[in-house]
């Protein structure tokens, strides 16, 4: 990584208790106004971020692990992203591509062409958010292949929208009450190591939920099968070597579309451009948002172009899809991975994650909370269960991740968990945050962990 210049100080520091009164004042504002639906983390309001800092409104200073859920990749307000925003909204803020196009959407679309996995004829549609994005790879596999089941895996998240609920499968928050879902979505199987029964191999899980494929839906009747190569809100859940290959080449075969949702592990996150290129797998359509736009509103699908442009003219779009501001962040960000070879910085941070997890396994010993570590990149996470029971029945332990993400909070550590049994410590920083910043934070985890061991 080549060297970062930061605008705020790289330092925890913590003024006084918190929330301080500003926070206090503006939660009271908001909870006169805003929905009690949207909640949030962390009680603290804030007002500035960079690197892997963020400040809150009474003089406090957190370090970010969390990245507002895997989006500001190369930092909150890096340089290269502010002045191409500054520079797009002092000519047009929005003309709507599907009106009068311009440069910037035509750009974004060559880079992720050029970006993605496979050297074979690619087209890109811009859209707002990952569910939109999700919703259009969808659409565009149900149109090209003239059929309609979707098949999504158990522990998916992909959005919450409706159709997105519909392929998200846990119930609580996401979508208990919100019903009824779309139609023609089945869910099979994930390859999820940890908690496998027998020591099944990748390539025989992935037979297990074809063969669930085949015997309940019927391949000709599949469009389409939908995948988040490394799942993120699920908990941060790696595939057995030889899973996803396997359930592409099925797709191949059958002439079904292979969807890999690469909203959270796209971008450098995982060490790589995509993580579907950690195992050499070709996407017919990835789905792609969070760090794509330097911290603005801009989600993608790009794929086979015989695929794509199947639809008809006018058949995709949005008023906002592509906007002009996000395009100008987009480019800029992706510059900047490039520059600072943030791949090769989140494989770097994988390999100090990694040491500082197994340190803290061994130190921690048979009694230990931490059933697994896993992830790629900075895209790591530990699986915590019940003290003693990470080889026998791996008792999740939601409440010590609770206590955790607390305790580091209190700290000035912002952490986030995640998991079907919210039993997942996960991070998700900034790739341009400092070795020291890192290592501050990854302390104050430690400390956390110990005390709910
Ligand atoms: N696909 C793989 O991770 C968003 C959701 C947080 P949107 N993940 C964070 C929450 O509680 O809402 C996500 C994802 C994957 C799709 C999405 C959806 O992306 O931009 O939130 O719509």
């Amino acid at each position: 990584m080549s060297e970062i210049h930061y605008r705020l100080e790289q330092k925890r520091h913590l003024a006084g208790s918190f929330p301080g009164p500003k926070s206090a004042a503006l939660d009271a504002r908001r909870k006169a106004v805003v929905a009690g639906g949207v909640a949030s983390s962390v009680p603290v309001y804030a007002a500035d971020a960079d690197g892997g800092i963020i400040t809150d409104v009474d003089g406090n200073s957190f370090i970010d692990l969390g990245s507002g859920i895997a989006v500001t990749t190369v930092g909150a307000s890096e340089e290269r992203v502010v002045d191409a925003v500054r520079e797009q909204v002092g000519h047009f803020t929005h003309t709507c591509f599907m009106v009068t196009p311009y440069e910037g959407y035509v750009a974004v679309a060559e880079e992720l062409n050029a970006l993605t996995p496979g050297t074979h004829e690619k087209r890109t549609v811009l859209f707002n958010s990952g569910a939109e994005a999700v919703e259009n790879a969808v659409k565009v596999a149900r149109l090209a292949t003239g059929r309609d089941a979707i098949v999504a895996f158990d522990h998916a998240y992909h959005g919450r929208t409706n159709l997105t609920m519909a392929l998200t499968a846990k119930a609580m928050p996401y979508k208990t009450n919100f019903g009824p879902f779309a139609p023609e979505i089945y869910r099979v199987p994930m390859s999820y190591p940890y908690r496998e029964e027998s020591d099944i191999k990748g390539e025989e899980a992935a037979r297990r939920a074809i063969t669930m494929i085949e015997k309940q839906i019927g391949a000709s009747s599949v469009a389409g099968i939908l995948i988040e190569p490394i799942q993120g809100e699920g908990g941060f859940i790696v595939p057995a070597d030889g899973f996803l290959p396997t359930l592409a080449a099925w797709a191949k075969d059958n002439g079904v579309v292979f969807i890999a949702d690469e909203v959270q592990s796209g971008f450098c996150r995982t060490g790589e451009w995509f993580a579907s290129q950690h195992e050499g797998v070709v996407p017919d359509i990835i789905t792609m948002a969070k760090g794509i736009g330097g911290g603005l509103p801009l989600s993608a699908i790009t794929g086979r172009a015989d695929l794509m442009d199947a639809v008809h003219p006018g058949g995709l779009g949005g008023t906002y899809g592509g906007n002009p501001v996000a395009c100008a962040a987009s480019l800029a960000a992706i510059k900047t991975m490039k520059e600072h070879d943030l791949n090769g910085r989140a494989q770097n941070i994988e390999r100090i994650v990694t040491a500082r997890f197994t340190a803290l396994v061994e130190e921690l010993g048979e009694a230990g909370i931490i059933g697994e570590i896993r992830g790629r990149g900075a895209m790591m996470a530990i699986e915590l269960v019940k003290p003693g029971t990470a080889r026998t029945t791996k008792e999740v332990n939601p409440e010590a991740a609770k206590a955790i993400a607390a305790a580091c909070l209190r700290a000035g550590v912002i952490i986030l968990t995640c998991g079907t049994y919210g039993n997942v410590i996960r991070l998700l920083p900034p790739l341009v945050i400092s070795d020291e910043l890192l290592g501050d934070g990854l302390d104050v985890l430690a400390t956390a962990v110990r005390l709910a061991a």
